[in-house]
């Protein structure tokens, strides 16, 4: 393929994840999920929870009705998956009234095309301004979160707070939520912290399994995509691949990954840890047992490597299980489950892929069979799911149409 092939494919995948003409791709420090376009949740327990989408979705999901209307916060919009947020809340409904976007100094006062909202001036982030909100989206650093998050949700007349960031995410006092799984567990808290994006997708086929066959252990390799390093990421992809195929570079320059990415995986994705895995390996640990309730020596461990994508992350998964496994019994359950796309009909070469998946609110599923390895008690799929929608933006908005649903999240105007 020539690098004219090579460039139009890559637009072409990024223009097909532009809806509403936002950028397809996030800021280097948000690592976020999914976003909806009106998705709906009925909640009873954790194990029977249900969400829907109207617009994109496959059907699974009922539209719900929407009593409040909503001042909504967006700090970081500029970035990749703040962008992804405001196009996520077109397509949501949440009943919005008004939209505020929150930026540094530099980007004050610029104004942002947010779609059904209109053009909106970016104002300058301040904690009181935040707090006006009923609920505001956090797509900034880690740093930023921990600085003002609590400041922004504290007391009852706070807003509820939804960040992005890692800051949170294993303390035990904040709930981790992706909405199909633990969402009643954003009645606790008006700070909530959205997972990272390999954990997200990873349990939206994982959750199904275990409630069917009860897992027992969890193997994961991933495939990540350059966009999992935000915007800086992307571009470093598209300008090596570029260098390298128009014969100015034998090998990419590299700056935000350890190593080339074009025509390279590197296996490697955050921080070495003292254990040997990375830090993107073990919050896929962490955050499994967190969000599924698993326990704290529940085994679960991943090898990420990054591959030269755009935006939708891979995932071999392996799972044990402590009941025998039903292999169609499986297809089904991950059928019917919210969130999820069923690809997986070998015969006819449908198989998830991140030029199918990206862009989409729905995780792909496939290659679904019995493991060689663990037999009637374990069961190996491949799934892919956008990195920056269901790995980000989408979860954050659709944790907010859940907790307008089960009730915690409040107008503060008074009709
Ligand atoms: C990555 N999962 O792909 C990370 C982003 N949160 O780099």
């Amino acid at each position: 393929m020539r690098f004219n092939q090579i460039t139009a494919l890559l637009l072409a995948v990024s223009s097909a994840n532009n809806a509403y003409g936002f950028s397809p791709l996030s800021p280097r420090s948000a690592f976020l999920s999914k976003s909806p376009s009106g998705a709906t949740f009925t909640l009873r327990s954790p194990s029977s929870f249900s969400a829907t989408t109207s617009g994109i979705a496959n059907g699974k999901l009922r539209k719900t009705s929407l009593a409040m209307s909503y001042t909504v916060g967006v700090v970081g919009a500029t970035g990749a998956v703040g962008k992804e947020i405001v196009g996520c809340l077109n397509k949501s409904p949440l009943d919005v009234s008004t939209l505020r976007i929150f930026g540094s100094e530099r980007s004050a006062k610029s104004t942002r095309d947010a779609g059904k909202f209109g053009t909106v001036e970016v104002e300058l982030f301040d904690v009181a301004k935040a707090r006006e909100c009923d609920v505001v989206f956090l797509a900034v650093s880690g740093d930023f979160s921990l600085e003002h998050a609590k400041a922004i949700s504290d007391g009852d007349d706070g807003a509820v707070v939804i960040d992005n960031s890692s800051a949170f995410r294993y303390d035990k006092d904040i709930p981790l939520v992706i909405p199909e799984i633990n969402g009643e567990c954003t009645k606790t808290s008006k700070l909530i912290a959205n997972p990272n994006c390999t954990t997200a997708i990873a349990l939206m086929a994982l959750w199904p399994l275990h409630k069917l066959f009860k897992l027992k252990s969890v193997l994961m390799s991933t495939y990540q995509a350059a966009s999992g390093a935000g915007q800086p990421g992307m571009d470093e992809l598209k300008e090596g691949t570029r260098a390298v195929l128009s014969g100015e570079r034998d090998v990419a320059e590299n700056k935000i990954f350890a190593h080339p990415l074009p025509f390279n995986v590197i296996p490697h994705i955050d921080k070495f840890q003292e254990n040997g895995y990375t830090k993107e390996e073990m919050k896929v640990t962490w955050e499994c047992r967190k969000i599924c309730n698993l326990g704290d020596d529940f085994p679960v461990s991943c090898t990420a490597v990054r591959i030269p994508t755009y935006r939708a992350h891979s995932e071999t998964i392996v799972v044990q299980t402590e009941k025998p496994v039903d292999i169609e019994a499986a297809r089904k359950a991950l059928e019917e489950a919210p969130g999820v796309k069923l690809m997986d009909d070998t015969v006819k070469e449908i198989y998830p892929m991140p030029l199918t998946a990206a862009g989409q609110y729905d995780v792909e599923v496939g290659r679904i069979r019995k493991s060689l390895v663990f037999g009637d008690y374990g069961i190996e799929l491949f799934v892919v799911g956008d990195q920056l929608l269901r790995g980000a933006a989408l979860n954050a908005v659709l944790v907010a149409e859940a907790m307008q649903e089960n009730g915690s999240l409040n107008s503060k105007v008074v009709a």
